[in-house]
């Protein structure tokens, strides 16, 4: 570190010091905060009835720390946009929006930490309604979060008001949980 900053003393010879280059890289920084340039992303959620299609559309986008996500209902059917218990990373919290049932309700999540967040509609989750979210880079497996068994407890109850439990056992061994 210290001869970093030497180095960095002498590039920035005969200009300005050191000191008066933090001064100016911390004025900077207060001027224009992180959220300044985060940006806003539209995904729709799309029933098509006629195709026995439910989708997120795009299904996968990817982001910069800071971004927001909203989620916007097409039609006047009911999703959620939930993800995984092993579906963040790890040190991250993962998401879960109400129910919107209403044509044009929409829901939003702000993603601050790096990695891959992979969701779903959790009553159409047979129906492969699923998404991605990679924000900055993907994350390693090793990265993504490890459910705790009650929290794959919760997580299974949930899925139980919808399908039969061996469907959601068989699922879940796919997955992996
Ligand atoms: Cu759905």
């Amino acid at each position: 570190m210290i001869i970093y900053r030497a180095m960095l003393a002498q590039h920035i010879q005969g200009g300005i010091t050191l000191r008066e280059f933090y001064i100016l890289l911390l004025s900077v920084l207060t001027l224009f905060p992180f959220q300044t340039w985060a940006k806003e992303y539209t995904i729709y959620i799309v029933t098509d009835y006629e195709r026995s299609r439910m989708a997120f559309e795009p299904n996968y986008i990817v982001i910069k720390p800071g971004d927001k996500v909203t989620w916007v209902n097409k039609l006047a059917e009911t999703h959620n946009v939930m993800t995984y218990p092993d579906g963040f990373p790890e040190g991250a919290a993962g998401f879960a929006s109400p129910f919107l049932e209403q044509a044009g309700q929409r829901w939003s999540h702000s993603f601050t930490k790096v990695g891959t967040y992979e969701y779903h509609c959790v009553p159409h989750m047979f129906m492969g309604m699923r998404g991605k979210v990679i924000v900055g880079s993907p994350s390693k497996p090793a990265a993504m979060h490890k459910p705790k068994p009650e929290e794959v407890v919760a997580y299974r109850n949930i899925l139980l008001e919808y399908f039969d439990a061996d469907q959601i056992d068989a699922q879940m061994s796919k997955h992996n949980h």
